[in-house]
């Protein structure tokens, strides 16, 4: 039976143009393949076939228009209409009564009593009035006796019927108090104890005595090389404060925790801590990583081979994974790593192996908004492949991270709130004892009132001024110790130096289901460096010890260094056949192989067959369109091509209706962990917002940050996952360079892959929007970043050459380069391609069109972007009213043409003897006639950067100056770069040269009403 396929509901648009027809009559297709495709004037969409089956006949051609309801095709299928409706509706019902279920499993019990509170209100609403005046907002304890009764319950009940019975017990007590008016909040902190009592740590397997050694190895030889580079030379600076702190934490990951990735499995992803490196490098060391003159070589890179200050995978690409040392990055990259994981998992490219991402982070960092920005996301996206390790050794650079506060218990608030497991691991093993014997609970209490400040001073004195200052302040404390030495008063020490409660939280975190997990560890900073930085305020700045101090560490740690040994800064290995080794090498062996390590074994995606991009290199036929959409239609080529399509990650954040990308809603989905489950208020149309925990897009929300997190996890998936994936960012281009230009180097340094696309692009092109929002200098800012290759193309043409290339530099080449191209939101034509350009294009300049057929005097007039447009309008007005005759090219790439300046400039300056070479600038206008005139939307910078390539005189204009809000028009006059002022301005510069007279120029000036009193726009 036939069965019409009609146009849905395509929103707010009517006679929308057929721009492709995808099938034809005697076709079989599925369900949902694509139809025709629509494009408005704002975007492009395709319609899916809503039956499977066989074109019988097409109703439509292109050209045509359509709206709702229109008829497309015909098509034989089985299914009826109607059953499949019926179908549909059942499900949707279903579904949302699964929903409804769910959500009935999981509503929490105070939920709960409000709804049966809600069922029997016939009465009026209870006022509610608190039941005893709060009397004590201090909390002082006005009943001490009532208050034991209370705890001596609470104990039974935790003796008799375990703990989740007694937070049961506790949470029915809250919730019941909260009904009877008790509104008081209940704080999100627990007391400043360990999170996991004694009787419940799961026990490390290894051999703690082997571990202590092997961990004082990599103490002494990562202090060692620090204080040896500086010896050298005292500019080089290092750290070692950092690393004596949180050597426990990363040597219990190393020897029990982190798995490697090898041919079995995909491997634990850590982030290391940046300024901690000096200890990867260490352990590395013992391992037979890396040499003891590799080692000598720390912070020296050029021409030895050193070791990078920090983690840069740019300079050591087989060894590190992650740029985590600009403060705040690593833990936004982390969780946006950690979401991708799951992305991939759901979408079925890649297996679920449980495989773990571990962030370390210092409580300095935390300051970073960067650091917490994103915590609600991994809660939301329950992340519970995510670990954070937070070291709170209590300071930062210059002094306490909060002397007057705790930052454990400030963070603890955080990211319980936001939903995060908090593992808290404050006291070590010594102090269980003193906390089982504190039965009146005032070791707690003073465990709590202390500030950090205090903690901090206690470490930077000794035994006796612990007694003095932190049990001495209550008797009953003091009694408490009263038969400890000072000696083992010193030794009671802080959780996140044992090794075996630095375990049993790992070991937690590893089995968390269903949420992040946070370990927030108490240390020390500058543990063991005793007086030369343990726990001081200048601990940070400690690079260079001296002998005493030198020393000092030897004995604190045992190393086997003669004075002699020590004196010269010598690293210590033990033998290869040494228990220490074997035992380090072992622990790696069962846990995968090492790390950190940075390996690709990735596959090359094939190319997209060529026709995918051959409709884009014709006219575009009378059709005006932006590179926006053009960019858009190209995409939705590319999710045809079976080999791209499943590799493409668009990412979006929030602007795909702007960009006219919400066609990929209904194509490709939004990626949403737990599906739809609502019926989206749209849900009939065409570009509705389908979220499936199989989507592909990204829809970030409003975060730069976040989005550009997931461009360097989708980027880097090749050596992470092994997996080459194509993220294509589009953001408006104002909010990109500017906004997150820290996350961009850091995409450089981990060699991402990808396409950053600043839509909406230019300072006078973004007409209406003003200041904030008109971008004139993102490509200038792209200049910076070495492999970063960007253009800004002005035709469809141009766009789909050189994203072909991109693909093939990226892809088959296997370039660790990312592209940074800037479209714009201005419609007009795009011509077909002019004969033999392609190398043009991608060097960064053609020649578009020749006004030959006038005079005697010529002009080079070089556009980029939409303002090439300007120029060839310019050309005309020369040619028909002025008779000069121009050469107008279209520069693609300023930033391409300066690379390639430089280089050449650099070659013939290194070859004094040889014929110099030509830059490409050079090879394409040094036979060319006349003054040189070039104008982009960007800042005159960006067209001045070929200025040295240039023999003759060169004029460049752009758009210095803050943006404004207007017409198009209007600011392209303002900052001069419309047709009109390239034309006066080409006058005048030929008038200077004794080509055209003076006079001509001025009359221009005045045709055209410009102002000479007019200030530079940069002063307005
Ligand atoms: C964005 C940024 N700002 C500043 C620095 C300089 N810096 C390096 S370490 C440090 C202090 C770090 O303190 P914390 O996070 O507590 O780490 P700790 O060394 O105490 O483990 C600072 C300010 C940096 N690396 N990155
Ligand atoms: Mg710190």
């Amino acid at each position: 039976m036939s069965t019409k396929i009609p146009v849905p509901d395509i929103g707010d648009f009517e006679s929308v143009e057929i721009i492709e027809i995808l099938v034809k009559a005697g076709d079989v297709i599925n369900k949902n393949d694509p139809v025709v495709t629509l494009e408005s004037d704002k975007s492009s969409v395709e319609v899916p076939s809503p039956f499977a089956g066989k074109i019988s006949s097409l109703k439509v051609k292109i050209g045509d228009k359509v709206s709702k309801g229109s008829i497309l095709a015909l098509i034989d299928n089985n299914e009826s209409n109607e059953k499949s409706k019926l179908e549909s509706k059942e499900k949707i019902e279903l579904d949302k009564l699964e929903v409804v279920q769910k959500e009935e499993n999981l509503l929490p019990i105070t939920e709960k009593i409000i709804q049966q509170a809600e069922s029997t209100i016939d009465q009026k609403p209870k006022k509610i009035v608190p039941k005893k005046p709060y009397l004590n907002g201090n909390a002082a304890d006005i009943d001490p006796k009532e208050t034991q009764e209370w705890l001596d319950s609470l104990d039974a009940v935790l003796k008799q019927d375990g703990t989740d019975r007694a937070h049961y017990l506790l949470k029915k007590l809250t919730d019941e108090a909260y009904k009877d008016g008790s509104n008081k909040p209940f704080t999100r902190t627990t007391p400043y104890i360990n999170t996991i009592p004694p009787e419940l740590e799961v026990k490390s397997p290894g051999d703690q005595n082997l571990e202590k050694r092997i961990r004082s190895l990599i103490r002494w030889n990562a202090a060692a090389m620090v204080v040896k580079a500086n010896k050298k030379n005292p500019e080089l600076g290092g750290h070692i404060g950092t690393f004596a702190s949180a050597a426990t934490l990363y040597d219990v990951g190393m020897n029990h925790f982190w798995r490697a990735k090898n041919n079995k499995f995909g491997g634990d992803l850590v982030y290391f801590q940046g300024h901690s490196a000096p200890g990867m490098y260490a352990r590395s060391f013992l391992e037979g990583r890396l040499s003891a003159s590799q080692l000598g070589n720390f912070r020296q890179e050029v021409g030895v081979d050193g070791l990078s200050s920090y983690p840069h995978p740019w300079l050591m690409p087989k060894f590190w994974q992650f740029p985590t040392v600009s403060m705040g990055l690593g833990p936004v990259l982390a969780i946006y790593q950690a979401r991708f994981t799951k992305y991939l998992i759901n979408r079925g490219l890649i297996k679920d192996e449980g495989r773990k991402i571990w962030a370390f982070l210092g409580d300095g960092e935390t300051d970073e908004p960067e650091s917490l920005g994103a915590i609600s996301l991994a809660s939301r996206e329950k992340l519970d492949n995510l670990i954070f390790v937070i070291n709170c050794n209590l300071q930062r650079l210059d002094g306490p991270v909060r002397g007057n506060g705790k930052i454990i218990q400030e963070l603890e608030g955080i990211f319980r709130g936001a939903g995060w497991n908090v593992i808290k691991v404050i006291w070590g093993s010594y102090w269980d004892q003193l906390l089982a014997k504190d039965k009146s609970g005032l070791l707690i209490k003073r465990m709590n009132e202390c500030v950090d400040g205090e903690y901090q001073a206690f470490k930077a004195n000794d035994g006796s001024y612990v007694r003095e200052k932190f049990f001495g302040k209550y008797p009953e404390l003091k009694n408490l110790v009263s038969s400890m030495t000072d000696k083992d008063i010193w030794r009671l020490n802080r959780g996140g130096h044992d090794p075996h409660k630095v375990y049993a939280a790992y070991d937690d975190a590893m089995k968390t289901k269903g949420k992040p997990t946070v370990i927030l560890a108490k240390t020390i900073k500058g543990y063991g460096m005793g007086k030369s930085g343990e726990s001081i305020n200048i601990t940070h700045q400690q690079k260079k010890l001296g002998e005493e101090d030198l020393l000092y560490y030897r004995d604190r740690f045992d190393i086997p260094l003669t004075d002699k040994q020590v004196k010269n800064v010598e690293f210590y290995k033990p033998d290869e056949k040494s228990d220490e080794i074997r035992y380090l090498k072992e622990r790696r062996m069962k846990l995968g192989g090492n790390l950190p390590e940075r390996t690709s074994f990735s596959k090359p995606i094939k190319k997209p067959a060529k026709d995918i991009f051959a409709n884009m290199l014709k006219s575009q036929g009378d059709r005006e369109m932006s590179t926006t959409m053009a960019l858009v239609r190209m995409l939705t080529n590319l999710l045809r091509d079976k080999n791209i399509a499943p590799r493409l990650v668009p990412i979006i954040p929030d602007e795909a209706r702007t960009f006219g990308m919400e066609g990929f809603f209904r194509k490709i989905g939004i990626y949403a962990h737990e599906g739809q489950k609502y019926e989206p208020e749209d849900s009939e149309q065409l570009s509705s917002y389908r979220e499936d925990k199989k989507g592909q897009v990204l829809e970030e929300g409003i975060t730069e940050t976040g989005a550009m997190s997931s461009f360097i996890a989708a980027g880097t998936s090749y050596t992470n996952h092994d997996l080459e994936m194509i993220p294509v960012y589009t953001f408006y281009s104002m909010f990109g360079f500017q906004r997150v230009m820290d996350l961009i180097w850091a995409a450089g340094d981990s060699q991402a892959r990808g396409f950053l696309i600043g839509a909406t692009s230019g300072r006078t092109t973004l007409a209406g929007e003003g200041l904030q929002h008109q971008d004139g200098h993102s490509q200038i800012l792209a200049s910076t970043v070495p492999n970063c290759v960007s253009y800004d193309p002005t035709f469809a043409y141009e766009l789909a050459v050189i994203f072909r290339e991109g693909l093939k530099r990226m892809h088959d080449k296997q370039e660790n380069i990312f592209y940074y191209l800037t479209t714009m939101n201005e419609n007009y034509h795009h011509p077909e391609m002019p004969k033999n350009c392609e190398e043009g294009i991608l060097k960064g300049m053609y020649l578009f069109k020749e006004f030959n057929n006038k005079g005697k005097i010529k002009v080079q007039l070089l556009g980029s972007g939409t303002i090439l447009r300007e120029m060839i309008s310019a050309a005309e007005i020369l040619s028909k009213e002025y008779n000069i005759d121009s050469d107008v090219w279209s520069v693609t790439s300023f930033n391409e043409l300066r690379k390639d300046g430089m280089k050449t400039e650099r070659k013939n300056l290194l070859n004094p003897a040889e014929k110099n070479k030509k830059s490409f600038v050079e090879e394409c206008l040094s036979k060319r006639e006349g003054p040189i005139i070039a104008a982009s939307d960007y800042m005159r910078s960006f067209a001045d950067q070929i200025r040295p390539y240039i023999s003759k005189s060169f004029y460049s204009f752009g758009t210095d100056g803050y943006g404004r809000s207007d017409s198009r028009k209007n600011l392209r006059k303002f900052f001069e770069v419309d047709k009109e002022h390239i034309v006066t301005y080409t006058l005048s510069a030929l008038a200077k040269e004794q080509l055209v007279s003076s006079k001509d120029a001025e009359k221009a000036i005045k045709k055209y009403n410009i102002d000479k009193d007019k200030p530079m726009p940069t002063e307005l």
